[in-house]
């Protein structure tokens, strides 16, 4: 049977290959081919403002957020609106019609950048434009995973400008990123450095946004979060967008209406600029793919500020709200408007829903951002001077519905008592909310907070190796076990290896658009390997296996 679409950019890609009849994420065909599109004229849309720059013209700001937006789209989990893709489409080519007429010499422009068409030809031309188009696997494959370390770059991003922090140089070479996944030219050599240099702009990305969210909101500090409900009505609001959440916590103010944090919003809680709010009442749930049970037990409005958002049920779909890149079809879509959003209609839904349904009680505690950690410094570095602390596991990332999975919550469980979870991400609630104590006071589960806080993990162990005095990052006692789902664990992914950091584990599963010869390079050069089971990866790692005391004795 001919392919219906391929995709293969996430963890849970049908069979560990490539969904081809429809996304194990509920993509459908023909929404895929519409990302498809989507991607390749806003690749021609980069050549085109490369060239701009190239020629010494300024590329304006709207334009720098519509690739960034368009790539953001087409990530795992956040938007399944045929039509709202099309409507996209759209735009970008008329946009992009406006910049090729500003330039003085379009006559090396690859096709892309030319190209256009009246909707009715968008099908026929997205069925040509596919990840299948680059015919050479080792290509493809380096094509794709710059492209999906763009994809994620492009979400950091966004982010910092929806809190009016831009960066240029980031923004250009994404555009100049993409123009190059269009170029023939480029070999396998040529392709290596790209994707490497692509992990030196998400360092700078993830700095951006670092920068944004910390000058905006205050640095993250530890912080209790509540897991139990009110008896008001609420809002539960999902993704990782703090300019969404600040809006609507001003918006509720006063109407009765409770906010609830879902999956990568707790780390909201952390930020002192938050606190302040009291109808921001705890956070429901768990992560992403709980969403169908845990949405239907809330019995409120519901705002996805980004992915994952997963298909809904009927049972909640009318109390669904999406905003940003997110669409789900059915669904009501906040827009932008000159630079505000009118909640009033998540609100309204919210007043006439019941109060959420409890799931548990209890409280994590979370906050372990970079400066959080910085102030705690000594007393770190003495438990690791005395042997209290004899490694620290950085477990960030993301997760998932594989059962495979569970593997996280067992070593988590496994480590010894003398170890520390560092983490950051929706990886965490595989094990957050089991209670794996302390060490002398420092909790042996460190959140820094969402996936792109995974920076603040890398500016702790930079920090660390500073103070021991070491020359090499990779002779800290740390080591790398990543849960990764989605696109924005592939640019963290990226990052770290710009950084330096060497022999990091990632799972459940390796990336199915490894091919084996760029698996065997990144296993080769930076010692990237997989996981096994709990036992063999704890000795893989110099760990002894934790023995509960009972057993012990
Ligand atoms: Fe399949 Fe993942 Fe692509 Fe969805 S995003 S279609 S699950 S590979
Ligand atoms: Fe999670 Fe989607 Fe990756 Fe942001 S919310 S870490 S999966």
């Amino acid at each position: 049977m001919d392919a219906k679409m391929f995709c293969y950019q996430c963890q849970e890609t049908a069979g560990g290959k490539g969904c081809t009849v429809q996304g194990v994420c509920g993509k459908k065909p023909d929404v895929a081919e519409m990302q498809d599109l989507l991607v390749y004229v806003t690749k021609g849309l980069g050549a085109v403002t490369t060239a701009l720059r190239a020629e010494g013209k300024k590329v304006a700001i709207e334009v720098n957020h519509r690739v960034t937006m368009n790539l953001f789209i087409t990530i795992t989990n956040a938007n399944f609106d045929r039509e709202a893709i099309i409507d996209v489409i759209e735009e970008t080519l008329a946009l992009k019609s406006d910049l090729l007429a500003q330039l003085a010499d379009a006559s090396k422009l690859p096709e892309a950048a030319h190209w256009t068409a009246p909707r009715a030809d968008f099908e026929a031309k997205a069925k040509t434009v596919g990840v299948l188009a680059t015919e050479n696997e080792d290509v493809r494959s380096l094509r794709e995973l710059t492209m999906y370390g763009l994809k994620g770059l492009s979400a950091y991003v966004e982010h910092a400008n929806a809190l009016g922090h831009e960066n240029e140089e980031i923004d250009a070479f994404m555009q100049r990123a993409l123009a190059q996944l269009l170029d023939d030219t480029m070999d396998g050599d040529a392709l290596t450095a790209l994707v490497l240099e692509t992990g030196k702009w998400g360092v700078d990305g993830m700095a951006l946004l670092d920068g944004a969210n910390t000058s905006t909101y205050g640095h993250p500090e530890i912080s209790k979060v509540k897991l139990g409900v009110g008896s008001r009505p609420g809002i539960l609001i999902s993704g990782h967008d703090l300019k969404d959440l600040e809006r609507l916590l001003e918006q509720t103010k006063g109407t009765g209406v409770d906010v609830y944090t879902h999956g990568e919003m707790i780390p909201a809680h952390y930020y002192p600029a938050f606190k302040k709010y009291d109808n921001l009442v705890g956070n429901y749930g768990n992560a992403w793919w709980l969403q169908k049970e845990e949405f239907e037990k809330f019995n409120g409005a519901i705002l996805m500020t980004t992915n994952c958002v997963v298909p809904p049920k009927d049972s909640y779909k009318d109390r669904l709200f999406t905003t940003a890149a997110v669409g789900v079809p059915g669904c009501t879509h906040i827009p932008l408007v000159n630079g505000e959003k009118d909640f009033t209609p998540v609100i309204e839904c919210a007043k006439k829903c019941a109060p959420p349904t409890e799931l548990e009680t209890g409280e994590i505690v979370g906050g372990f951002a970079h400066e959080q950690v910085f102030a705690v410094a000594d007393k770190v570095v003495e438990a690791v001077k005395s042997g209290a602390i004899k490694k620290f596991v950085v477990m960030a990332g993301c997760d998932g519905r594989m059962k495979s999975r569970e593997y996280y919550g067992e070593f988590a469980e496994a480590l010894p008592h003398d170890t520390v979870i560092l983490t950051a991400g929706c990886a965490k609630y595989k094990y957050i909310k089991k209670d794996l104590g302390d060490i002398g006071g420092i909790p042996r589960v460190l959140d820094a907070g969402q996936c792109n806080d995974s920076y603040s993990l890398a500016l702790i162990a930079l920090k660390l190796k500073e103070v021991f005095g070491l020359d090499d990052v990779n002779k800290l006692p740390i080591a790398y076990n990543i849960a990764w789902y989605e696109q924005k664990a592939v640019i963290v992914l990226l990052a770290l290896l710009h950084l330096g950091v060497k022999n990091i584990h990632l799972g459940p599963t390796l990336p199915a658009f490894l091919s084996p010869n760029v698996a065997k390079v990144l296993v080769e050069t930076f010692g990237i390997g997989g996981i096994t089971n709990v036992e063999d990866d704890m000795a893989m790692f110099g760990i002894e296996v934790n023995v509960p005391e009972a057993a012990a004795v």
